[in-house]
């Protein structure tokens, strides 16, 4: 393989104001040095989270097109990351750029719903059809009510005890990816946990993180981005997550800090320097 940085096609909208899906993917990649090349799938003014009505233009028929000239191009990708998809349509043409390059690191962040509840453009077909798309992945980065929906299973409100936790991730992992990652989880113990399974090492892994009373649109896609950037980079999976969840906890808390609207995400232009400097992390354990 050539000599450059590692390469990843990212499927997402770019939502303009709201900090989330490429408006942060592509900061996040960067200054992990990371190269990004997005394929966006939708135009949006803002993310759909409370913002008001939203101006948007659907971008699915740019998808194959797309995809087409690249291959013209013998352009390689060594990882194809998707995530919020708003169709569909949409779901196909990811699966169409995961078999074009059936090597590369294939990530799915499975946007659904969070807090139990599915997002308004995720009605049952798509969902479902997510769930397909999960089953093609290497690594899927699920939140807890995305991890319920893709399991059949109700949404778990109560705390996760250590073997509910181990047997969801196992029966994410049989669904396909090798790799299983679940984030947001608030554990029987007290703490609120990012939980991982490898599946070829049989490892489980916690990673647990500070509470903070708040919640920002963004944050799913900022902690997938990172995890993505830190594998593309050498990190272990228990380095990656620790990496992803360290840095989610800075922008948090300095977002909360200036007691900004939730509404526009996290403050994540003051905080980016952090993912440039590749610390060392030994904050994981075994799960
Ligand atoms: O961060 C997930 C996301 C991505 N894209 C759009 C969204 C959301 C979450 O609300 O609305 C357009």
């Amino acid at each position: 393989m050539e000599n450059r940085p590692r390469r990843v096609a990212a499927i997402h909208d770019l939502s303009g104001f709201g900090r989330c899906s490429l408006a942060v993917i592509l900061p996040v990649l960067s200054a992990m040095g990371v190269q990004v090349c997005p394929v966006p799938t939708a135009v949006l003014s803002t993310h759909t989270g409370g913002l008001g009505e939203v101006e948007f233009r659907d971008l699915t028929d740019y998808m194959n097109p797309c995809l087409a000239h690249y291959k013209r191009l013998d352009i390689e990708f060594e990882c194809i990351y998707s995530g919020f998809l708003g169709s569909e349509a949409q779901i196909d043409h990811c699966l169409e750029f995961l078999r074009a390059y059936p090597n590369a690191l294939h990530v799915v962040d499975p946007v659904m719903g969070d807090h139990g509840k599915a997002y308004r453009t995720m009605g049952e077909s798509i969902r479902r059809r997510m769930g397909e798309l999960a089953r093609e992945a290497d690594i899927i980065t699920p939140n807890l009510t995305e991890a319920c929906m893709l399991l059949g299973q109700e949404y778990q409100s109560q705390p996760v005890t250590r073997t509910q936790a181990k047997s969801m991730l196992l029966k994410l992992s049989e669904l396909g990816p090798k790799q299983v990652v679940i984030t947001g989880v608030q554990m029987a113990a007290g703490e609120m946990a990012n939980l991982g399974y490898d599946k070829e090492r049989g490892s489980f892994w916690i990673v647990v993180c500070d509470y903070v009373p708040v919640s920002y649109p963004g944050t799913g896609d900022i902690f997938s981005s990172v995890l993505v950037g830190g594998l593309l980079t050498g990190d272990s999976l228990p380095i990656a997550m620790e990496r992803a969840t360290r840095f989610l906890e800075l922008v948090i808390k300095t977002t909360f800090s200036y007691g900004t609207d939730t509404r526009h995400g996290v403050m994540l232009e003051t905080s980016l320097s952090w993912l440039t400097q590749k610390d060392l992390l030994k904050g994981y354990a075994a799960l």
